[in-house]
């Protein structure tokens, strides 16, 4: 893409109404604009990294074994008549008249919709087990939507739904999700921790949030700090290996880890004081098991080998998809703007054209740009015709990992200017050499 022609509405001021850095930079970089409270557009580099981190829950959750499908936002409010979640769930429900008089709402979540789609069409055990997802945007009425993207009214989420024979067969889902998460975020170039949550209005006892550490999270944290140097890596997982699954949840659960909702001082003081840590965090994901909850009440069940009719063992699964712009923001950031994980990034790589108009640099900017391109990757090429520092300022703002600067005194030895964001470290190369490095980078990912 050339700068010149995409539309990135950057502000110089920040924000008044901002209150945390992640807000202001999405604000200030031209990736959001609020449309009612706690209702956002996504402009266009916004939107690009969504699209890049549900491209990556798409493929970790497919590699789970889990099937994508798309339900409708607005919903029926009889199937939740039926679950009884349509008075439990209060005002943070919108919702919504149509022209018959019939009761609709926003989904705030999908198990009625989920369950029932299943009990229209599966009868037997044989049809099981079954893991369904979606991303689809959902609206909850919050009392005090703030932080931007964090705590939205409407957010997308991903959320996936298993139904399963026994309450074994539900947790080895449960464990399946759990480790899907764990690959999920780290390709975001986060660190997730699971802990033990409260299942609040979705239900059950069986749950886990996930939780980056922030300053300004909105949740409260008890962990003990051997969890932090817990990593999943690249190590190879067979999602239908029961005790495989088993063993990475144990790996990741056996430590002292809580949100306040389940913080137990007394079990907390059995870590060593020195390991002992409180801190904040944003909840990034959260999963359940809450066994026959929806499919006790809705009529969900399949004959089992005994010719019995059983009603099957759910859990539901979600990712806030949205929000997630924003914890990885507040993870990966400094005082020039935001600095993107390679997984997520918007653009592969900066072109910055020093001289734009020298036919010797264009020349070259072009020719990075073409050949990035063919290697598969999106450039972002700064053609403006601005000053460097503002052209600088723009790519620090924007975050991507890789800049290259492109100017006529270097081209005359044969070089360009290779730049990671992150580390704010630079190198001369050669043009060629410069790509392959970048090319290289992503390659690895
Ligand atoms: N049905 C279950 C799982 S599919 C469910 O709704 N779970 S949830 O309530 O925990 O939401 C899943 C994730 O969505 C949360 O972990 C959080 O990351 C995100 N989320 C929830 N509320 C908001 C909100 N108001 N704004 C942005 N993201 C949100």
């Amino acid at each position: 893409m050339r700068l010149s022609r995409y539309f990135l509405p950057v502000l110089k001021e920040t924000p008044a109404e901002a209150q945390i850095v992640s807000h202001r930079l999405m604000l200030r970089a031209g990736m959001i604009k609020q449309a009612s409270a706690g209702i956002y557009s996504w402009l266009p580099l916004g939107f690009k990294v969504l699209r890049r981190i549900e491209q990556i829950v798409h493929e970790e959750q497919q590699r789970a074994g889990h099937i994508p499908m798309l339900m409708p936002t607005l919903q029926s409010a009889d199937l939740w008549r039926e679950s009884g979640r349509y008075d439990d769930y209060g005002q943070e429900m919108l919702r919504i008249t149509d022209r018959h008089g019939r009761d609709m709402l926003y989904g705030p979540t999908n198990e009625e919709l989920i369950t029932d789609i299943f009990r229209s069409n599966v009868a037997s055990y044989k049809d099981l087990p079954l893991t369904l997802y979606h991303i689809q945007w959902k609206f909850r009425d919050e009392v005090r939507p703030r932080f931007g993207v964090m705590r939205g009214r409407e957010f997308l989420m991903k959320d996936g739904y298993n139904f399963d024979l026994t309450k074994d067969d539900a947790l080895h889902a449960y464990n399946r999700h759990l480790v899907s998460y764990l690959r999920s975020y780290e390709r975001m170039g986060l660190q997730a921790i699971p802990m033990r949550a409260d299942g609040g209005p979705i239900g059950g006892d069986y749950t886990h949030e996930f939780l980056v550490l922030a300053e300004t999270g909105e949740s409260e944290v008890f962990y003990d700090s051997e969890i932090t140097d817990l990593k999943f890596g690249d190590r190879e997982i067979d999602y239908d290996d029961v005790a495989q699954c088993q063993s990475v949840l144990e790996e990741f659960t056996s430590r002292y880890a809580r949100t306040d909702e389940t913080h137990d001082e007394a079990v907390f003081a059995e870590v060593p004081e020195a390991r002992r840590r409180s801190a904040r965090g944003i909840e990034v994901g959260q999963i359940f098991y809450f066994g026959t909850k929806y499919s006790e009440a809705m009529g969900a069940t399949v004959i089992d080998a005994e010719q019995n009719q059983v009603p099957v063992h759910m859990g539901s699964h979600g990712i806030g998809v949205s929000r997630l712009l924003g914890a990885i923001i507040e993870a990966s950031h400094d005082d020039k703007g935001i600095i993107w994980p390679e997984g997520v990034t918007p653009f592969h790589c900066g072109i910055v054209n020093l001289k734009q108009g020298d036919e010797a640099a264009d020349a070259a900017c072009d020719a990075l740009y073409g050949a990035l391109t063919a290697a598969g990757l999106e450039p972002l090429y700064d053609d403006r015709k601005e000053r460097a520092g503002g052209k600088f300022a723009t790519m620090d703002l924007i975050g991507l990992p890789w800049r290259i600067t492109v100017g006529p005194r270097g081209l005359k030895n044969g070089v360009v200017e290779l730049t990671s964001r992150k580390t704010g470290e630079s190198e001369e190369l050669t043009p060629e050499a410069a790509v392959a490095k970048v090319v290289a980078r992503y390659a690895a990912l």
